[in-house]
């Protein structure tokens, strides 16, 4: 496959980082456009060009692959180290590989490929500082930081709402061009395992760029959005109560979506001050008041990488 061959030719350079709770590693390295393999050796990592993130995840269990193999131990384990194994009182352990179709694959493999330095830069470890968003704050510093970003950032965003790509994972659409969106799978998710279902609806329409621009004309289409994933999330088994519907600020890519994801599923991506609640959306803009993400003074956490860290930095 076309992957495939891309993979092949990476070239690891740099580990980005890692995180041991999810078990991912991001690694920066560089898939050459030369031919000649030697001059590929000390080619450097440019970004937009040849630079190349590859993130490696280790795979979580699949309770019913398991239980379907059915089996002992020594079938679902290739081989256990029991030399490096230790034993106290009731509690043992000791290492082990996996090899049976079971355990299988062990790994997700994702790949940005060519990786602009804003890719290089999310996954790099940073520091990390509050930002409390006045709406002049807003208004003087992260609204011309918006308006200034390339539509080309945004450009998966369109090819599936033009269905030239993922058009046969659509799980649904409303083609309506006010109130209407996609829900795709998400990158994130390998589609299989519902437990950690992963879903993001994307709006059709095209001004909608963060939860700043959201008022009271919106509400239909985020109360269409609230009610589609209930549908959307049904052909996994997942029912409405099980559902986390939510929107960042700020997001990566600003073009509206929502997060459609299992309430089992814990991660970085529903952290406070990251997260908002679609639920919660709802409630200010028709309880509260129309105008409420335009008056909102909204926390948030920036990295030293994010481009807009160095807009802050400047104007304070
Ligand atoms: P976000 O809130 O803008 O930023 O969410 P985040 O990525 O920092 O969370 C964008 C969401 O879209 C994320 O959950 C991504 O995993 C997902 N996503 C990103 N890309 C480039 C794609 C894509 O090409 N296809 C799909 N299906 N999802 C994507």
């Amino acid at each position: 496959s076309e992957i495939e061959g891309l993979l092949r030719r990476f070239q690891f350079k740099e580990v980005l980082s890692d995180d041991t709770s999810s078990k991912t590693i991001w690694l920066l390295g560089i898939i050459s456009t030369t031919t000649s393999a030697d001059s590929a050796a000390d080619e450097p990592v440019v970004a937009g060009h040849n630079a190349a993130i590859v993130v490696l995840e280790r795979m979580a269990f699949s309770p019913l692959a398991i239980a379907k193999a059915g089996c002992t131990l020594p079938t679902l384990l290739d081989s256990v180290m029991l030399a490096t194994g230790e034993r106290n009182d009731v509690y043992a352990w000791a290492t082990g590989d996996a090899s049976i179709a079971a355990l299988k694959p062990a790994l997700r493999i994702a790949l940005t490929y060519p990786a602009t330095q804003k890719h290089i830069d999310k996954h790099r470890h940073q520091l990390r500082k509050w930002v409390s968003e006045t709406p002049e704050l807003y208004a003087r510093i992260t609204k011309s930081f918006i308006d200034s970003q390339p539509t080309s950032r945004i450009q998966w965003v369109y090819n599936i709402l033009s269905k030239k790509v993922e058009s046969e994972h659509i799980v649904f659409e409303d083609p309506d061009p006010d109130s209407g969106f996609i829900i795709v799978p998400d990158l994130k998710w390998d589609a299989t395992n519902t437990d950690n279902m992963y879903l993001v609806a994307i709006v059709h329409r095209r001004d909608l760029r963060s939860l700043r621009d959201l008022t009271r004309n919106h509400l239909s289409l985020l109360n269409n959005i609230r009610s589609k994933a209930a549908v959307a999330a049904q052909k996994y088994g997942v029912s409405s109560d099980q559902l986390r519907l939510y929107i960042h600020y700020q997001p990566s890519y600003y073009h509206l979506h929502v997060h459609i994801t299992n309430v089992l599923l814990e991660g970085k991506g529903m952290l406070a001050g990251r997260a908002h609640l679609l639920d919660s959306v709802i409630d200010n803009i028709s309880n509260i008041a129309s105008d409420y993400y335009q008056r909102a003074t909204i926390p948030y956490v920036l990295g030293s990488s994010d481009e807009l860290w160095s807009h802050w930095t400047a104007q304070q």
